[in-house]
């Protein structure tokens, strides 16, 4: 599988001063029906001045505010909907950082978009109606197990909807019902790997989680697949907002037709321009990734895969370390997927640690290669293959603090 046709060519291959045209045609009529409201995003654009759609334009969207997640944790559960209650449909979210859930009212023309960019992605991933999809993204508040199930049914695919965990199950499935497409985490794809043997699956579309190209060859050497990542969060909608495509060299197609892009200081921001349930105007996304004018069929933007998140980011001594940094370089020397990295505070000098497992004695070797790419001195702990936490459900934990007590894993010190 090299490319595959678009699932809706007169959206994704539309000329891309059209689109332009109906970006903005749909930022206006956004910009209304928040106007229409009293809540928070209508009072900041009044507050500026603009009273109605047609006082902005796309050219200055740079000018309008932004939105936080700290806004919708000071309106939780729902302040910031848009929509009457009876038009909600459902409501999806995510646990987040500290535990404090971020919750997303849906509306059924909502739905109808995640369904929409969910078939796009899965479509561009080679998948057809007759393809079989094993689902193991969680099926829940996350958005990740229904996603796919909205995308799939769109389709006219099968989907195995087996959600997270029980991996002995997915094994037995995997072997029983053939499937072509393989969707979850793709730290949950490497714990399958290690109880797989040759399968049937062609293509993996991974997200929910940060994960390095270097993670990708690995990811495809030992699933002898095609491994792709998908990008999106609860509160733009869920997965599906970009995701690659066989053919997008590296890069994640963007629906941006629904959500438009801005990188600001190297964060991506969305509007999205066609949801009604919480639309949310230039939402500040902590995510940083850089975006790419199109090329080849679709004539979408893209994204390059991401970075990190703003929060995720290490200030040690002074230097600035992503979490997908430590992983390229521990990848590159030593194929081992299983790795933490933890971030020492418990003095005022923070210290890294980086734990991996290996039958070989390559901590030196390591701590070199680290220091030469990042400029940063790390303690490396090289553990006995299986040491390691395997994340069998839910997002993958690379990173870890330390600021009292006990070591989060075993063999620090
Ligand atoms: O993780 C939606 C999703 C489900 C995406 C399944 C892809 C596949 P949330 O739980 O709201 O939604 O978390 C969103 O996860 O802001 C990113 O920081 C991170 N994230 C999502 N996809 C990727 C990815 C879903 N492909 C947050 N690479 C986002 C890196 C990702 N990080």
């Amino acid at each position: 599988m090299t490319a595959a046709e678009p699932f809706d060519p007169k959206i994704e291959c539309m000329d891309p001063e059209a689109r332009r045209e109906l970006q903005e045609q749909r930022l206006r009529g956004l910009v209304d029906r928040l106007l229409g409201t009293d809540n928070l995003q209508g009072a900041r654009l009044r507050q500026i001045g603009v009273t109605r759609g047609t006082d902005v334009s796309l050219d200055e969207l740079h000018l309008l505010p932004t939105i936080t997640k700290q806004d919708l944790w000071d309106h939780y559960p729902f302040g910031l909907q848009l929509a009457p209650q009876e038009e909600i449909v459902c409501v999806h979210g995510s646990s987040g950082t500290g535990g404090r859930p971020t919750l997303i009212p849906y509306t059924a023309g909502d739905v109808e978009i995640w369904a929409e960019v969910m078939a796009r992605a899965l479509r561009g991933a080679g998948a057809t109606e007759r393809s079989v999809i094993h689902n193991a993204y969680g099926y829940g508040l996350f958005t990740g197990g229904l996603g796919v199930h909205h995308g799939g049914l769109r389709l006219k695919a099968t989907v195995i909807p087996m959600s997270g965990g029980m991996t002995e199950r997915q094994v037995r499935l995997i072997n029983d019902l053939r499937p072509d497409v393989l969707c979850c985490t793709p730290s949950y794809a490497l714990r399958l790997a290690e109880d797989l043997g040759e399968t049937s699956i062609q293509v993996g579309v991974f997200g929910a989680e940060p994960w390095t190209d270097e993670m990708r060859h690995e990811i495809e050497r030992r699933l002898g697949i095609r491994a792709l990542d998908i990008y999106g969060l609860s509160e733009v909608i869920g997965p599906g907002v970009a995701c690659e495509s066989l053919d997008s060299e590296g890069l994640l197609n963007i629906a941006e037709d629904h959500f438009y892009p801005e990188t600001v200081d190297g964060e991506l921001v969305f509007t999205t321009l066609t949801k009604t349930g919480l639309p949310l105007l230039r939402y500040r996304t902590g995510d940083v990734a850089t975006l790419h004018e199109p090329a080849g069929q679709r004539t979408l933007r893209r994204m390059s895969k991401l970075k990190g998140r703003k929060d995720d980011m290490l200030v040690i001594r002074g230097v600035n370390v992503f979490p997908t940094e430590i992983e390229a370089v521990v990848l590159d020397l030593t194929s081992s997927p299983h790795y933490l990295i933890v971030e020492d505070r418990r003095t005022t000098t923070a210290q890294l640690h980086v734990a991996v497992e290996s039958t070989l004695d390559v901590g030196e070797l390591l701590a070199g290669k680290l220091k030469e790419r990042l400029g940063v001195t790390c303690r490396v702990h090289v553990l006995e293959p299986g040491k390691l936490p395997r994340t069998e459900v839910g997002k993958a934990q690379r990173l870890a603090r330390w600021s009292q007590g006990q070591a989060p894993v075993d063999g620090l010190s």
